[in-house]
């Protein structure tokens, strides 16, 4: 009996760095929004890896360009053309409305990408002087695991012990269009802001009405870039093709919403791929993107051919099956169940689409001291996975492929598993 789940956990924990705290379960297989774990037992994936998994796992349209690509070609390096990038860099760039997109691999390095192309264009275009670029971040940000951004942390424990930091970094205020505007004004060395639309890691943090358009417009008066991290946004995830949602070529058809506004640069990654593998891009108009020369940036796997075929399955899966509007409609519907849950540790609900949050208030059960995490370890053995991010907040992010029925049937587990502890 070699292949109990703790002879997994086990592996990972003798054998593996120590960075992840895991719920306890192990996956073996993946279909739509269901996971299976070691034992059999199926549930709902109400994380979908961080939103990489919107399209649904195993996505038999993303898995094929997989496959198929697989057998041609998997890797050239930009050393040479392949048949598949240039193609893939026109779809992509028409389905979000700029002239150029560079691809790279995880979200950390398209967002680094993203920062290096502000210096760049900040020295070229706005005239700084050399060095004296400054970007700005908002606080409780998240945006990967490198150097520079985690100089750019306010969370202890993503940048401490990590120094020294890198220079030219300074954080506002999120949510603060009067931080951003005093920011801007006592510093003409500011070369660009980035933000997450919805800041997903803070836990689901949703800004005031107005605030991105606020934000862009102020940055355009300063001559400063807007950078949106819609590497978890992005994609369908919070009821729109983008949550900055401005001049994406959909149509408004699918979007639900007004558009808002158009980044300077757009950072995207996770579910560009669908989960299927790691995909990112960043996109920028000519005026921009051109600011980077051939040497001055790159990637070993950037723009492979298994990505490329990859990203175009996975993002044309976004729009036949209207992942968007089914991301908006049935967002309202999980809210509303949230809202009917009567529960003193209920403390409240926010989100976007099928982003969403629900914060516990810290409670007592049989003696015991709960918290999110209890609660995700109920849910798991209810048949639902979900993660809790800050001790006190658990987020809900089921893939988008879900429908109705299956949204109310994970609701009800959600409900009468917070209703068990009264
Ligand atoms: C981890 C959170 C999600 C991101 C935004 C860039 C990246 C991420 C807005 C970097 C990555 C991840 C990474 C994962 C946890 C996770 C996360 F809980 F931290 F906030 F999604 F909710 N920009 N987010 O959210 O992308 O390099 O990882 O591909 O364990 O670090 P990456």
């Amino acid at each position: 009996m070699a292949n109990s789940p703790e002879y997994y956990i086990n592996l990972e924990d003798k054998y593996g760095a120590h960075n992840y705290h895991p719920l306890p379960v192990v996956l073996e297989k993946g279909e739509g929004i269901h996971v299976w774990d070691t034992d059999g037992k199926k549930y709902f994936d109400f994380l979908s890896a961080y939103s990489a998994v919107n399209q649904g796992h195993c996505h038999p349209k993303i898995v094929k360009a997989l496959t198929d690509q697989a057998q041609k070609l998997t890797l050239t390096s930009r050393a040479f053309y392949n048949d598949s990038l240039g193609e893939y860099e026109k779809y992509i760039t028409d389905y979000f409305n700029f002239d150029k997109v560079l691809p790279m691999n995880t979200g950390a390095e398209a967002v680094e990408t993203a920062l290096k192309l502000c210096r760049k264009w900040a020295y070229k275009k706005k005239g700084i002087a050399e060095n004296d670029a400054v970007i700005l971040f908002a606080t409780e940000n998240f945006h990967g695991r490198t150097l520079a951004i985690v100089s750019a942390s306010t969370d202890p424990d993503s940048k401490g012990g990590f120094g020294p930091y890198l220079p030219g970094i300074q954080v506002i205020q999120y949510n603060d269009a009067d931080a951003l505007e005093q920011a801007l004004e006592a510093n003409p060395n500011i070369a660009g802001f980035i933000l997450e639309p919805i800041q997903g890691e803070a836990g689901v943090m949703v800004p005031d009405e107005g605030y991105l358009k606020k934000a862009s417009e102020l940055c355009k008066k300063h001559n400063a870039l807007f950078i949106a991290d819609e590497v978890q946004t992005g994609i369908a995830r919070t009821g729109r093709l983008l949550a900055t949602c401005g001049n994406c070529n959909c149509e408004n058809k699918d979007c639900s919403g007004t558009p808002e506004v158009k980044p300077d640069i757009l950072i995207l990654g996770k579910a560009v791929s669908g989960g299927v593998f790691p995909v990112s891009a960043v996109l920028a108009d000519d005026e921009i993107m051109l600011c980077i020369q051939p040497g001055e940036h790159g990637s070993t796997f950037g723009g492979n051919p298994l990505a490329n075929k990859v990203a175009i399955a996975a993002l044309e899966v976004v729009k036949e099956e209207r992942l968007a509007d089914n991301a908006y409609q049935l967002g309202i519907i999980f809210r509303e169940r949230m809202s009917k849950i009567d529960s003193p540790i209920l403390e409240t609900y926010r989100g976007k689409g099928l982003l969403n949050a629900v914060v516990i208030t810290p409670f007592e059960h049989e003696g015991k001291n709960k918290t999110a995490m209890d609660v995700c370890l109920d849910l798991k053995e209810n048949g639902l996975l979900a993660k809790p991010t800050h001790n006190h907040i658990i987020r809900f992010a089921p893939p988008l492929v879900i429908n109705e029925n299956e949204l109310n049937d994970a609701c009800d587990i959600i409900e009468q598993t917070i209703l068990s502890y009264q």
